[in-house]
């Protein structure tokens, strides 16, 4: 995957003495956030398609060397699922925006991701990182790496 934007999420609240950081994963049906999650979460690569309608994670990492918590919100990409988009928008303090390079409509639906994001949060002070994913694939790339 390509990172092409990095910001920090800012802690929410503490809990049993660590802080909290909710992060919510965006992105069209496919490009593989659930992918991303698994292989952070347990080191594993699922390789078939399993449409998420939402799958919620919790896990122990250090963050500037201090102890906390990453609540991961794996949302749904396909339409059909995505009525809770708003309310992820509101309770997340940080966005992962995922795209596939072979897919070049889910990169112009990233765009629409963020827009959402403004409408919702009424700023465009969120932490955010775009995800280019998929790059494996480069032969079938549909989005150029200037981009
Ligand atoms: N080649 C390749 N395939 C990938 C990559 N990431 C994910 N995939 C595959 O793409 C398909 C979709 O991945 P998912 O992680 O289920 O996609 P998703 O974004 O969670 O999809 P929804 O839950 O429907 O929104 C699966 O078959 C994955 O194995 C990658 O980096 N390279
Ligand atoms: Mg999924």
């Amino acid at each position: 995957m390509e990172v092409e934007n990095e910001a920090s999420c800012s802690p929410s609240r503490a809990s049993g003495g660590s802080r909290e950081y909710k992060v919510v994963m965006l992105g069209a049906g496919g490009v593989g956030k659930s992918a991303m999650t698994m292989q952070f979460i347990s080191h594993q690569f699922p390789d078939y398609h399993d449409p998420t309608i939402e799958d919620a994670y919790k896990t122990q990492v250090r963050i500037d060397n201090e102890p906390a918590y990453l609540d991961i919100l794996d949302t749904a990409g396909q339409a059909e699922f995505t009525a809770m988009r708003e309310q992820y928008m509101r309770g997340g303090e940080g966005f992962i925006i995922c795209y596939s390079v072979t897919d070049r409509q889910s990169f112009q639906e990233a765009a629409k991701f963020k827009e959402l994001i403004f409408q919702v949060r009424h700023t465009y002070e969120i932490p955010l990182v775009l995800v280019g994913n998929k790059i494996d694939l480069d032969r079938f790339r549909q989005v150029s790496a200037k981009f």
